[in-house]
């Protein structure tokens, strides 16, 4: 542990100063008392679980002064000090979120649905559209895993670059993001969390890119009770990262350190931190140190348990708060008495908060309480039950009841009561389908945008062709189509593994580069991760990115964004904040292992919140990007990897006609059996559709294009009525994406009810496919096994027409 020098020269300060540092102090006992406070309101029962920023209060408010308009945040669980110090929270809303009290007015960042301490400004309004992002202090939407935030990161801190060194991006209305790419996006991350990958692949990639952002490191020597020796090498980050600090003839980064309790050192610091990122855009680390954690990692558990006590003394005597205090005095900027007294003032304040929020939590559910407790009563009267007095007063004796526990009392009491005749009954019911509705809005909307703006309510605009329309390669198709929409708007780039010089490794960017600058169409480094991330930041102030992930094999290294941030960011913000991305990437066959995955039940499972495309041509993929880039939603797109030099007509409105989201093609029609498939193995069930008909089998052939959304309009249910027969093929694993179209067809569109024969679905093996064609074919549905499918379910009801084939 680092022995701290205590500083002892004397200054003078001036009135305004004086004020500033007085107002810091208060504030910071804001901060601490709201730890202290919230702490205790979990451990009384009011809330579920605790986590807060004590000990790290003076820092933020260092970093805080730096904050501007315009400036965004991308940090974790422990920043409630900046947040309260840029004015982005009150304490009431701290409160608010710590209850779960699930309203937008109460808690903004998260609407109830984000643990306490997770952070997020409303970026959108409810039409959509974007806020002056210029005009307020931002913070991304924050997440728990740990480190996830610096992927983020980079995305908003490279828009910055973007908007200073676009000349496409000067025009009025890209003034609401950037006002000359004078940004700073602040990161912030525990010492521990410095241990995941994602943090080295986020430092390496800012030093590459030479982009606006500051990243502070909460050095408490502990992640939970995991000590530093065990998580950073030679115990620090700093000295581990000083390969990275920047030269006179090499870029790189600007590496600071600073004490935790040390006010003044703080102050220069980040003003230092922040000039540098701001004006050079280049990115700097500030390693602050010798941070305390007075009440230990979070509600669940006590730090006496893990922190021994010399570090426990340490804690004590560095405390921030007390050394920022000593300061004061021995400075004479003011007296104990009244340093005492703004403690209490800052005291006072906290539990006025607490008061207000708990009050505003509880009071419409208590009303509802109350309600229900009457209509149960009444029904107890109507109907002669008498177990419904025992729910009615075991439901008024629970002072902290809440609504489920309402809506359990309720429930009950219908169940108790089936088949009675009642008035009450009738209210009860009522109210339990109304309480029902007001529940899924705050619980279960705003996983896809519910704006104007969602992609689903873009019309589909079929693609044209001229009498003779030009034959092509399918990459020329999706190259053409990215050119028009690189002109049509300028907010759109590109960048991935050779996407740039390039032009991407099946050539659909080809001469991209060129003709769009390298800001547009870029090279990134390997390190799918942080693409993602770029895209996530990016697309948050405006921009509209395309992460082009190679090949879809490699999308598991970015599958913990995917999932985590970005499927997740509309739904955690209760639709306050939007990430419309579009993930580029090329999957199923090709050749070996890992070129030729398609592993759509993993992202379906994982990735809900995010629209998953899967064309089986590039002129059903170019009109996806078409509708999506009219649309406010994230997506991945699913090239055919095998369609790039396949012959596809050249459409003549390229750039204009869109794939819609949610609605199959029926692309042959048929009598006899419905066959589902989308991508590439769609490819071969059509080509089987002769054969078929020669032996007499008339096959109803969908495309179902997008498996995120899926079938919106059931007409997969719809052909099944006049078929009874349903086969689905992919060449995921079994039980993948076909077992969940199966599950949307028997269950949502009635396919139960309209089936004559068992319906099958036709899958890749479980293993992952071997190398080479024979490897091919004996690992994922080939041309055989569809049509032995097929006709095996066609003889199974009519074996006199269809003999046995073995
Ligand atoms: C990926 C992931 N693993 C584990 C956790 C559980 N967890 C939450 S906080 C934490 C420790 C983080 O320590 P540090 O980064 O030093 O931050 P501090 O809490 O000390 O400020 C852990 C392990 C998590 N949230 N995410
Ligand atoms: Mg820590």
């Amino acid at each position: 542990m680092a022995q701290a020098k205590e500083k002892t020269t004397k200054k003078k300060f001036t009135a305004a100063q004086k004020k500033e540092i007085l107002a810091d102090f208060k504030l910071g006992w804001v901060s601490r008392h709201m730890s202290l406070i919230g702490r205790k309101e979990v451990l009384t029962g009011k809330a579920k679980f605790g986590i807060f920023g004590d000990g790290k209060e003076i820092p933020q408010i260092a970093l805080a002064k730096q904050f501007q308009d315009g400036d965004f945040r991308s940090g974790y669980y422990r920043d409630q000090t900046i947040m309260l110090a840029i004015d982005h929270v009150t304490p009431q809303q701290l409160f608010a979120q710590l209850y779960a009290h699930a309203d937008v007015e109460a808690d903004p960042s998260s609407a109830g649905r984000q643990m306490n301490s997770h952070f997020a400004s409303r970026l959108i309004d409810e039409e959509g559209n974007w806020v002056d992002q210029t005009k307020t202090k931002n913070t991304s939407s924050d997440i728990s895993p740990t480190a996830g935030q610096m992927a983020r990161l980079l995305g908003l801190a490279q828009a910055s670059k973007v908007y200073r060194n676009e000349k496409a991006l000067k025009g009025k209305e890209w003034k609401k993001f950037s006002n000359k790419g004078n940004e700073i996006a602040f990161g912030t991350i525990g010492d521990a969390s410095t241990s995941e990958g994602i943090f080295w692949e986020a430092i390496n990639a800012g030093g590459v890119l030479q982009i606006p952002m500051v990243v502070s490191v909460w050095d408490d020597g502990f992640g939970i009770s995991v000590a530093k020796k065990y998580q950073t090498t030679k115990e620090s980050i700093s000295e581990v990262l000083s390969g990275f600090q920047r030269t006179e003839d090499k870029d790189g980064y600007e590496i600071l350190t600073v004490k935790a309790w040390d006010y003044e050192a703080l102050i220069d610091t980040y003003e230092k931190a922040a000039k540098i990122a701001r004006e050079e855009h280049v990115p700097v680390l500030v390693h602050v140190q010798e941070v305390t954690q007075p009440q230990g990692h979070s509600t669940s558990g006590s730090h006496e348990r893990y922190k021994d006590e010399e570090r426990l003394k340490f804690e004590e005597e560095y405390c921030c708060l007390d050394r920022f205090r000593k300061w004061i005095l021995d400075n004479k900027i003011a007296t104990k008495k009244k340093l005492d007294e703004l403690e209490q003032e800052a005291q006072d304040e906290v539990n006025e908060a607490k008061t207000a929020a708990w009050k505003a939590f509880m009071d419409p559910i208590k009303e509802e309480k109350a309600k229900v407790i009457e209509l149960i009563n009444k029904l107890k009267e109507e109907s002669g039950v008498e177990k419904l007095g025992e729910y009615a007063k075991n439901l008024k004796n629970y002072p902290t009841a809440i609504r489920k526990d309402i809506l359990s009392a309720a429930r009950k009491s219908l169940v108790a009561t089936a088949g009675k005749k009642s008035s009450a009954r009738d209210e009860l019911t009522e109210w339990v389908s109304k309480s029902r509705e007001e529940n899924a809005e705050r619980y279960n909307s705003h996983l896809y945008s519910e704006t104007p703006k969602s992609p689903l309510n873009v019309e589909e605009v079929k693609p044209e062709y001229e009498d003779k329309p030009k034959r092509v390669d399918g990459r020329m198709v999706i190259r053409e189509n990215f050119d028009k929409l690189f002109e049509k708007h300028p907010n759109v780039l590109v960048f991935g593994e050779d996407s740039g010089k390039l032009g991407d490794v099946n050539k659909g960017l080809e001469g991209m580069q060129d003709k769009y600058g390298e800001i547009r169409v870029s090279d990134a480094g390997i390190r799918e991760a942080t693409i993602l991330g770029q895209g996530i930041g990016m697309s948050i102030r405006g921009l509209r990115p395309i992460a082009e992930i190679q090949y879809l094999d490699y999308l598991l290294y970015c599958f913990q964004g995917i999932s985590d941030d970005l499927a997740t960011i509309r739904y955690r913000t209760k639709g306050g904040q939007a990430a419309p991305l579009i993930i580029r990437t090329r999957g199923h066959r090709l050749e070996g292992i890992w070129h030729s995955g398609s592993p759509m039940g993993m992202i379906i499972n994982g990735a809900r919140g995010v629209h998953l495309c899967v064309p089986r041509n590039l002129t059903e993929a170019a009109g996806f990007y078409n509708t999506l880039m009219q649309g406010d939603d994230p997506a991945i797109i699913v090239e055919p990897l095998n369609g790039y030099r396949l012959k596809e007509n050249m459409p003549s409105n390229i750039g204009e006609f869109t794939t819609p989201l949610g609605k199959p093609e029926v692309v042959n029609e048929g009598t006899d059996i419905t066959v589902v498939s989308y991508g590439s193995t769609f490819n071969i069930v059509e080509s089987l559709i002769p054969q078929l008909e020669e032996v007499g089998i008339s096959v109803e052939l969908i495309d179902v294009r997008t498996l995120l959304p899926f079938d919106l309009d059931h007409v997969i249910g719809k052909s099944l009525r006049k078929t009874n027969r349903l086969l689905v093929v992919d060449e995921d694993v079994p039980g993948g994406a076909s077992a969940y179209i199966m599950q949307k067809v028997l269950e949502e569109q009635d396919g139960y009810f309209n089936l004559d024969s068992e319906p099958k679905c036709l899958a890749a093996h479980d293993h992952r496919p071997a190398y080479a064609s024979d490897g091919d074919y004996f690992s994922k549905p080939n041309a055989e096994d569809i049509f032995e499918s097929i006709y095996g379910i066609m003889r199974e009801a009519d074996p006199e027409n269809y003999p046995a084939i073995y």
